[in-house]
């Protein structure tokens, strides 16, 4: 029997992003259809900095936005260094239905949108333009943990890169997953978000896993890969997310002492599980019961 429909995303700004997921869920959507309506959300709801329009720019002053989406039938599209294009999860989609690949990047990706009729724009908003500014008095490269609540004047809440699953009625799953990166990363730098086993992997017969944090940990593991084989080898959700970053600890025990690395995972029963490195990761989860409820995650540090 089908678990029944339920959303789950990243961080706080997670719980209106599932809303706009639920719009779709809940009337009996796809969870394809609802993840990319989550995404999209998050990618121009609001302005965090972190995913699409408004995103912090790179050290050179580009905004370059990452984003990955998959089926649990693994179709899966992802674009990486796109700029100028403020849905990025809608032009992955169009790389999975449209094309014989999966991931375009760059000037490649841009001009694919725009031959798809996206509309190009300017995406550095003033603010993002200040920001860098400032950073450039040092430019010094050091993501913090959890540094966007911090970054984030006046403001205690805390955002970041998105990563949903959800599962449809009729038990099939997606997976959605939306940034700008690392603020300040190099020019050409890519994260885990758009890399399919890294920042997102689905797979029907057994659940999906998404990523939050410093990418590079994440693709170094193959991470949201590893969480769902774990969950594969029989392991709850939450078990394997923890199992996950043990590893993540194991591999750079000194480094992972200073970046934030955080999973999410969903099995086809609908379980949820999360686990972080560090403390101050939360999700959010929604189904017909609860449209808005908020968990902490367990953390190793
Ligand atoms: C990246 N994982 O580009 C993304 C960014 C992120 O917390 O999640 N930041 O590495």
């Amino acid at each position: 029997a089908s678990p029944g429909a339920k959303v789950v995303s990243t961080w706080d700004f997670g719980v209106p992003a599932n809303r706009a997921a639920w719009e779709v869920l809940g009337q009996g959507g796809s969870a394809l259809d609802a993840v990319e309506a989550g995404a999209r959300w998050a990618e121009t709801g609001q302005c965090n900095h972190t995913v699409g329009r408004c995103g912090y720019p790179d050290r050179d002053g580009y905004v370059t936005l990452d984003a990955s989406i998959m089926r649990g039938d693994g179709g899966c599209g992802a674009v990486a260094a796109l700029e100028d294009i403020d849905h990025p999860i809608s032009v992955a989609r169009r790389v999975m239905e449209k094309t014989p690949h999966v991931l375009l990047v760059g000037e490649g990706a841009k001009q694919f949108a725009v031959a798809e009729g996206f509309q190009p724009r300017n995406l550095r908003t003033p603010e993002a333009e200040q920001a860098w500014r400032e950073w450039l008095k040092t430019a010094e490269y050091k993501p913090e943990i959890n540094v966007e609540r911090r970054r984030m004047p006046g403001n205690s809440e805390n955002h970041d890169t998105i990563g949903m699953l959800a599962i449809g009625r009729d038990g099939r799953m997606a997976g959605a997953c939306t940034t700008s990166g690392m603020a300040f990363k190099l020019r050409g730098r890519v994260g885990d978000s758009p890399i399919v086993g890294a920042g997102l992997y689905v797979d029907d017969e057994v659940g999906g896993a998404t990523a939050s944090g410093v990418g590079e940990e994440m693709l170094r593991n193959a991470a949201s890969f590893l969480v769902v084989e774990l969950m594969r080898q029989g392991h709850s959700p939450a078990d394997a997310c923890r199992i996950a970053i043990e590893r993540v600890v194991k591999k750079r025990p000194e480094a992972s002492k200073q970046v934030q690395v955080c999973f999410l995972a969903m099995n086809r029963h609908g379980e949820v599980g999360a686990f972080a490195l560090h403390r101050g990761f939360v999700y959010a989860v929604c189904d017909a019961e609860k449209q808005d409820a908020l968990l902490a995650s367990p953390s190793v540090y």
